[in-house]
């Protein structure tokens, strides 16, 4: 049966999405780059430095490795100035209860998320006491849709892969799921996300019960 469930942080217990877009939408303003929210729907779940590469690759300029970091580090300033402002309002329709749930069920649970700012976003949304253990970008090596992250946190928490759930909105996400041998819950459009085992359209759908019936085929 299930042990855990790993959660993703932007797209499934909040949508910090708005803010990374628009603190890159500065950025690229201030370099000439066009940017819109549907280019900004590649970057959900991808590294700060792979987006800013992607972003770059439209500007048809060169960028030195020292300008590249400047340009990171000033879109995670923006970045860091809008998440101040965040508060319990902003956790995801029905994921507080659905955590709760689990976690009356004995089930541990972990966040697995590519950003470097998820620990400050978890404490204002004061959830860290939901959380058994929290994998951000600083402590591996490879991004997703690598399984490097969400095998940390199933090591962290003492639980075998197969045993554990994580829940993802994006691609890359849902892919790193499955290669660590996972079931895999995708938030999210069914086409993007065909890899899961299971989809829901939004946080407020997932239901432990329909989790295990799930889990269980
Ligand atoms: P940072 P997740 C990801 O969070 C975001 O989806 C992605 O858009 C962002 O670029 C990445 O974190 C890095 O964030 O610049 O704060 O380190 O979905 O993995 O929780
Ligand atoms: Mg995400």
């Amino acid at each position: 049966s299930i042990k855990a469930v790993i959660f993703d942080l932007d797209g499934v217990i909040t949508d910090t999405a708005e803010y990374h877009f628009l603190a890159w939408k500065k950025l690229a303003d201030d370099l000439d780059v066009p940017f819109d929210r549907e280019f900004n729907e590649k970057l959900k779940g991808i590294g700060r430095m792979e987006s800013l590469e992607l972003i770059l690759e439209k500007s048809g300029k060169t960028f030195s490795v020292e300008e590249k970091e400047r340009l990171a580090s000033r879109k995670n300033e923006h970045y860091r100035t809008l998440i101040q402002r965040i508060t319990p309002d902003d956790l995801l329709p029905g994921i507080r209860g659905f955590i709760k749930e689990i976690k009356k069920e004995g089930i541990v649970t972990g966040l697995a998320s590519a950003s470097k700012n998820a620990p400050f976003v978890i404490k204002r949304l004061k959830i860290e006491d939901l959380l058994d253990t929290v994998v951000d970008a600083t402590k591996v090596e490879k991004g997703k849709p690598d399984p490097e992250i969400f095998l940390t946190a199933t090591k962290q928490l003492g639980v075998e892969p197969a045993k554990c759930v994580g829940v993802e909105d994006a691609k890359a996400g849902v892919q790193a799921i499955k290669r660590a041998g996972m079931f895999a819950v995708g938030i999210g459009d069914q086409n993007t996300l065909s890899e899961a085992d299971w989809i829901v359209s939004a946080p407020a759908e997932l239901s432990l019960h329909e989790l295990y019936q799930r889990y269980q085929n």
